[in-house]
């Protein structure tokens, strides 16, 4: 019954104050109490609604009252409503105290971006501003996909750095107890730029900043494709290794094995890889592993003057290599170079005796 009251008491009221406000009262189900107020005769009371107010002309006006007049209300209920006619603010009732709703309002929308509509793709710094709107604490800026906003952001002017996507600039305004205006936009269409090697972005057919496809290899640790992209020669994984170096304890470049063989580092020793006989420090290399020099391996290594001669091996022939007398067969080394014997040389040699060359061999007795 409270229901039929309430809707005789509003339409007293509505038929007393306004002769045009129509009052709808749908109880047809007085289980289900669906109440609207409208003065629009096609609504539909929203179902989710007890009490369903309906205009698009008209607010709803709440019981205006002082301070004192609030607080001499008896005992009132947890969730009264008033509008304080002093404060000018609304005022509601917790349960155990009345308090203020936060009067912390909507701020303006900026009303408009200004700003380059058209920079260039990868342009940075690029400046958006707006005039300040005296009811907003700060302003929130966003940008298109891969540009960042680089300084400015909560203020009324940023500098942009864009990529190549096109799309908005927009901000809108802020106020501290987290209200917010809608976005306003700018549209920004990014102008193309032929990519070069020294524009400090990586485009073009570049595989890292300026470097790799058509621009100079690309230095250890930048992205590439093929080992032509990198300074060292070697892409792995998409990553420029590192130049090979005969000191980087890894067998890498042209090495036989580890800092050493191939063209530009030191001989191995033996016992290490090798793919030809330059690769040793012998200068044998037997089934891809480097051997120790000898005496009979037809070639001239250890401390062989020449070939398989001279050294800790035997002397030299005549016209061979050697660094002392006693490398050569004569006896005679003379410019690095095993000498013929001779009388004469200061060595009995080559089948000289007393007789035939004295004065090498000494007197006969
Ligand atoms: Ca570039
Ligand atoms: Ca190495
Ligand atoms: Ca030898
Ligand atoms: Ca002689």
């Amino acid at each position: 019954m409270e229901t039929l009251q309430f809707f005789h008491s509003l339409k007293r009221i509505a038929i007393k104050s306004s002769l045009y406000v129509f009052i709808f009262i749908f109880y047809t189900n007085i289980l289900g109490q669906n109440i609207t107020i409208t003065d629009d005769d096609g609504y539909t009371p929203d179902n989710s609604a007890i009490l369903d107010v309906k205009s698009t002309a008209k607010g709803l006006l709440l019981p205006r009252m002082t301070s004192t007049e609030r607080n001499d209300i008896a005992s009132p209920a947890a969730g009264l409503v008033i509008f304080n006619s002093e404060t000018k603010k609304i005022n509601y009732y917790d349960g155990s105290e009345w308090l203020e709703y936060n009067g912390c309002g909507f701020p303006a929308s900026p009303t408009e971006i200004s700003g380059n509509t058209t920079p260039d793709q990868y342009q940075t710094g690029v400046s958006y501003s707006i005039d300040e709107v005296l009811s907003a604490d700060s302003y929130n800026w966003t940008v298109p996909e891969e540009a960042s906003i680089a300084s400015g952001q909560g203020t009324s002017s940023i500098t942009v750095d864009f990529g190549s996507v096109d799309g908005n600039v927009s901000v809108r305004s802020e106020k501290d107890c987290g209200n917010v205006s809608v976005y306003i936009h700018l549209a920004i269409t990014l102008q193309e730029v032929a990519p070069t090697c020294t524009d400090e972005i990586q485009n073009g057919n570049e595989t890292d900043t300026d470097c790799g496809g058509s621009c100079s290899p690309c230095g250890d640790g930048d992205g590439c494709l093929l080992d032509a992209d990198c300074v060292s020669g070697s892409c792995i994984g998409g990553v420029c290794q590192a130049s090979p170096s005969c000191s980087d304890g890894v067998l890498n470049g042209d090495e036989t094995d580890t800092d050493c063989g191939g063209g530009s580092c030191p001989a191995c020793t033996s016992g290490q890889g090798c793919v030809v006989g330059s690769d040793c420090e012998s200068g044998v290399c037997d089934g891809g592993v480097c051997v120790e020099a000898s005496c009979s391996d037809g070639v001239h290594n250890g401390n062989e003057t020449d070939t398989d001669c001279g050294g800790s091996c035997s002397p030299c022939g005549d016209g061979d290599g050697c660094l002392l007398d006693a490398d050569c067969v004569s006896g005679v080394c003379s410019g690095g170079v095993c000498q013929s014997p001779e009388c004469g040389d200061g060595v009995c040699n080559g089948g000289e005796d007393c007789v035939t060359c004295p004065i090498d061999c000494g007197p006969c007795k």
